[in-house]
């Protein structure tokens, strides 16, 4: 069943075919999407249509310049390097009247892209050579993405990974106080207290100078690959919405609190939750020999910080989104948001425990691939 409104929407873009249906995909926690079959002579084709979140994206025609140009720019690399562009990177497919997406009758923007076929996305980790594929694969990303002019790119989230700011944010949630919860979460909120100080240690040498800045992909979920379904490959990057200029330890350590967490983003029996070292060898294995050549030595090191920051950067923005009203994430049960908030403290507890260990892996990696790199 196609509902009026979709089959309305649909028919603003220069898709192919007779649509014939349109299937909700559960993805993600911030925009709505469907899945577009279309009917055509040559069989049928494929489309994602998506709703742009406007609570998050305040401005989406930001979001899809970016989008356009990151996409237009890895289609080009893919091309000269042999490759597939229509399944190596994500495709934009324009609105009737040439732009990169439609605005509805309610104001709200879609867009379209072309879905690809034969890969799938995984909310878990199915096998230790795909997430050594998708750690390549973000890797390769960065190295793609290396001489692409960041001066164009719009900050479409000003201060996303500016995790000082986001303990600020909580505490000036805490402050407000608009639901009334904040006192039930008053452990949770010390927790954050205790580590405002190390929240700021990327930034803080971003600041001076000893981390560039780099075009990233700033969410960098597991489920944000797309594996191939013939050959384990990770295919393609997917949910370009937040690639800005950033850091790429950032980028790989969101991967890493999703990927080798040994439990799910919201998992509630906290003694579940920890950092599982084979998958966190996986993944690093992958990520670094991409980037050799490209991350400096500093940038290196501090790769296993930018795993526990970024995970304390999540849990205090579920926090702080639970404290105000559950307004920016999905959340399908009460107090979701709250337990999100705990597996992630959870996962930078168990990560503070680990991290001379998460230090040594990536320094042995990142020695081999350096390695292997002279040999050549
Ligand atoms: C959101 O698009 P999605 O649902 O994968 C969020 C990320 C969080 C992630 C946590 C724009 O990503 O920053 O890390 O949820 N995206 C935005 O699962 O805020
Ligand atoms: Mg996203």
């Amino acid at each position: 069943m196609i509902s009026d409104k979709i089959r309305g929407i649909a028919a603003n873009f220069q898709i192919e075919g007779t649509l014939k249906d349109a299937i909700p995909i559960v993805q993600g926690h911030i925009n709505d999407t469907y899945r577009l079959i279309c009917d055509t002579p040559d069989g049928d084709r494929l489309y994602a249509l998506q709703a742009i979140n406007q609570y998050v994206f305040r401005q989406p025609q930001l979001v899809m310049d970016n989008i356009c140009s990151v996409t237009r720019f890895l289609h080009d690399k893919i091309v000269a390097a042999g490759g597939d562009p229509a399944r190596e990177t994500l495709t934009v497919v324009p609105a009737v009247d040439g732009k990169s997406f439609y605005i509805d009758g309610d104001g709200e923007y879609w867009r379209v892209y072309v879905y690809i076929d034969g890969a799938s996305t995984y909310d878990t980790v199915q096998n230790a050579q795909h997430l050594y594929n998708a750690g390549y694969a973000f890797g390769r990303f960065q190295t793609m993405l290396a001489d692409f002019p960041i001066e164009t790119l719009h900050d479409t989230i000003p201060d996303f990974h500016n995790t000082r700011k986001r303990l600020r944010d909580l505490f000036d949630a805490v402050e407000r106080d608009a639901c009334g919860r904040a006192a039930s979460v008053a452990d949770e909120i010390e927790f954050f207290r205790r580590r405002e100080k190390e929240a700021a240690y990327l930034l803080d040498m971003q600041a001076a100078g000893l981390l560039p800045t780099r075009v990233t992909h700033n969410d960098t979920k597991y489920n944000n690959i797309m594996i191939d379904d013939q050959t384990g490959e990770a295919l393609c990057v997917i949910d370009l919405d937040t690639v800005m200029p950033g850091l790429s330890a950032y980028d790989y350590g969101d991967a890493i609190r999703f990927a080798a967490s040994s439990a799910v983003e919201d998992e509630t029996d906290l003694s579940k939750v920890y950092l599982d070292m084979s998958l966190f060898e996986q993944f690093t294995g992958g990520f670094v020999s991409a980037a050799t050549g490209l991350l400096t030595d500093t940038e290196m090191e501090v790769l296993p910080w930018g795993a526990r920051i970024i995970t304390l950067e999540l849990a205090s923005r579920f926090l702080a989104d639970h404290i105000d009203g559950d307004k920016y994430f999905k959340i399908h049960r009460e107090n979701h948001n709250l337990d999100r908030a705990r597996c992630q403290m959870a996962l930078v507890l168990d990560m503070e425990k680990r991290f001379p260990e998460m230090e040594a892996i990536c320094r042995k990696y990142m020695e081999q691939s350096r390695a292997k790199l002279e040999k050549r």
